[in-house]
C-alpha cells in the first residue's frame, strides 16, 4: 500500500472510537506523541549506544549513592506494563548496614551449598567464565540492595486472595525497565540470584503473598573494577525476520 495512504487511513479514527461511548466504559483517548523518523532512527541509536555498555558488577564501591534517583528509576519501574494491569510487584530499598550483613550472611549460607553441592558440573562450567563463588561480599558494600518480589496474589481486604496474572513476566518486564533505568542514571547493578532466595522475604519480613523474585546490587564500581571479557552475539544471531517483502534492508 501506498505510504499516503498509510497515513490517511492511520489518521481516521474507527467506528469502535466513539469517544462518549469510551469514556462511559472508562477509556479516554492515548496520549501518544508521533516522533518524525529522523529522529525515531536517532532515538533507537542513541538508547542502544546508552544501553550498549551496560554490564553486570560484582565488585562495587561503599560510596553512598543519591537516593532520589533510585527511587525515580524504581517509579520508572513501575510504568511496566502487567498482567491485568495487576502491578504484581514490591520494590524493597534496602540501605540499612545491619540488614544487608544478615542478607550476605543468608545469602551465603544458601550459596555455599548451591556451588558444593547442588550445582550440576555443567552449570558449574557455565559459571567458570564469570569467575563467582559462593562468597558475596559485595552485598554489605554496596549503598543499596532492591529487593523485587513479586505477588502470586493479592490479599482482599477481607483476608481472601485475589490471583495476579503473568506475574513472572511482569516481574522480569518492570525488572528490564529498572536495570535501564539505573544504568542511563549512571549507577551499576547486579542481577543476583542466590538460590533458594526464601531468606530474603523471611528476613525482611514480607507479608506472606511477596516471595523475592531478583535481588539487585546498585552502586557505583569500585575503582579498578573487573569483568569477564565477554563479546555480545551478533544482530544477526538474535533476531529472525519473515518480512513479506525481501527488499527491506536487512540490519
Ligand atoms: N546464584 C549464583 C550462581 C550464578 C548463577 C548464574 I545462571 C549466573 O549467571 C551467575 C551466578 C551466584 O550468584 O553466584
Amino acid at each position: 500500500m501506498h505510504p499516503a495512504r498509510w497515513a490517511r487511513l492511520a489518521r481516521r479514527p474507527s467506528h469502535r472510537y466513539d469517544a462518549a461511548a469510551m469514556a462511559a466504559r472508562g477509556f479516554r483517548p492515548l496520549a501518544f506523541a508521533r516522533v518524525p523518523e529522523d529522529q525515531m532512527r536517532e532515538r533507537a541509536r542513541s538508547f542502544l549506544a546508552m544501553i550498549r555498555p551496560r554490564r553486570s558488577v560484582r565488585d562495587f564501591s561503599p560510596e553512598p549513592i543519591p537516593l532520589d534517583v533510585v527511587r525515580r528509576c524504581i517509579e520508572a519501574a513501575c510504568q511496566a506494563p502487567s498482567g491485568a494491569h495487576k502491578q504484581p510487584w514490591t520494590f524493597a530499598l534496602v540501605t540499612d548496614p545491619a540488614l544487608k550483613r544478615r542478607i550476605r550472611l543468608a545469602a551465603e549460607e544458601e550459596e555455599r551449598r548451591t556451588y558444593g553441592e547442588r550445582m550440576s558440573e555443567e552449570w558449574r562450567r557455565a559459571l567458570e567464565p564469570l569467575g563467582t563463588t559462593w562468597e558475596k561480599p559485595f552485598l554489605e558494600t554496596v549503598p543499596a540492595l532492591i529487593v523485587l518480589l513479586r505477588r502470586d496474589w493479592e490479599i482482599a481486604p477481607d483476608g481472601s486472595r485475589r490471583k495476579n496474572y503473568y506475574v513472572q513476566e511482569s516481574c522480569g518486564i518492570a525488572l528490564g525497565f529498572l536495570i535501564a533505568a539505573l544504568h542511563n542514571a549512571g549507577l551499576a547493578t547486579l542481577t543476583h540470584t542466590p538460590s533458594p532466595m526464601g531468606f530474603l522475604a523471611r528476613i525482611l519480613e514480607r507479608p506472606a503473598n511477596e516471595k523475592a523474585f531478583m535481588l539487585l546490587p546498585v552502586g557505583y564500581p569500585a575503582a579498578g573494577a573487573q569483568v569477564p571479557d565477554l563479546t555480545r552475539r551478533p544482530l544477526g544471531e538474535s533476531l529472525v525476520e519473515y518480512a513479506a517483502d525481501p527488499t527491506e534492508p536487512s540490519p
